[in-house]
């Protein structure tokens, strides 16, 4: 774990479905309605309230963010971000990615929302290796942290050992 400011940053290996945080983060696409990963897991354990509310908002841009119920799910909230599909690296990749975390933070603060869990965006379907995603996560968080005080904790929750350790040596180093 480690505090930047007055936030904890810290990862834990598991199933963001299961997390109790005031908001979990999707890495879902343009549409807004559901798929596969980690879209998927959330639209299937938090029920058709979700899908509701997104069909309401009408879809999200690349890099920005939007705010659901998070239904049957532990959270208070699922904030919706799409991460960029990874191409060469020549595309934006990084900033919309950059973007991508940075703007659900500051969603999560505009909603008072101070706890909050974040996949691997982009790293699964949209192809983004890891570690340089692993790279702007990070990035985007202590940024995040150092500028406001607001948020109490940010979890990385990774699915597999490889991410898990990917993060473990970047929060260390
Ligand atoms: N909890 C935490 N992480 C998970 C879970 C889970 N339950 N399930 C998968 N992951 P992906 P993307 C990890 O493909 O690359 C969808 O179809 C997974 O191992 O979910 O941003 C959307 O609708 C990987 O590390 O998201 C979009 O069309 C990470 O979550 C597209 O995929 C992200 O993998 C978005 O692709």
């Amino acid at each position: 774990m480690l505090i930047i400011n007055k936030t904890k940053i810290s990862i834990m290996k598991g199933d963001i479905t299961k997390v109790k945080a005031d908001a979990i983060v999707n890495a879902a696409n343009n549409r807004l309605l559901g798929g596969g990963g980690v879209d998927g897991a959330i639209h299937r354990a938090g029920g058709k309230e979700i899908l509701e509310e997104c069909k309401k908002i009408g879809g999200c841009p690349t890099g920005e963010a939007r705010i659901t119920t998070a239904g049957n799910l532990p959270s208070k909230k699922v904030i919706h971000t799409v991460g960029p599909i990874y191409k060469d690296g020549n595309h934006g990749e990084e900033k919309l990615l950059y973007n991508a975390y940075y703007n659900s933070l500051a969603l999560a603060k505009d909603n008072k929302l101070t706890t909050i869990a974040f996949p691997s965006i982009s790293t699964g379907v949209y192809g983004y290796p890891k570690e340089k995603a692993a790279d702007i996560a990070i990035k985007a968080v202590k940024d995040f942290a150092n500028k406001y005080e607001n948020m109490e904790e940010i979890i990385f929750v990774l699915f597999s050992d490889e991410d898990f350790d990917i993060y473990q040596e970047k929060l260390r180093g």
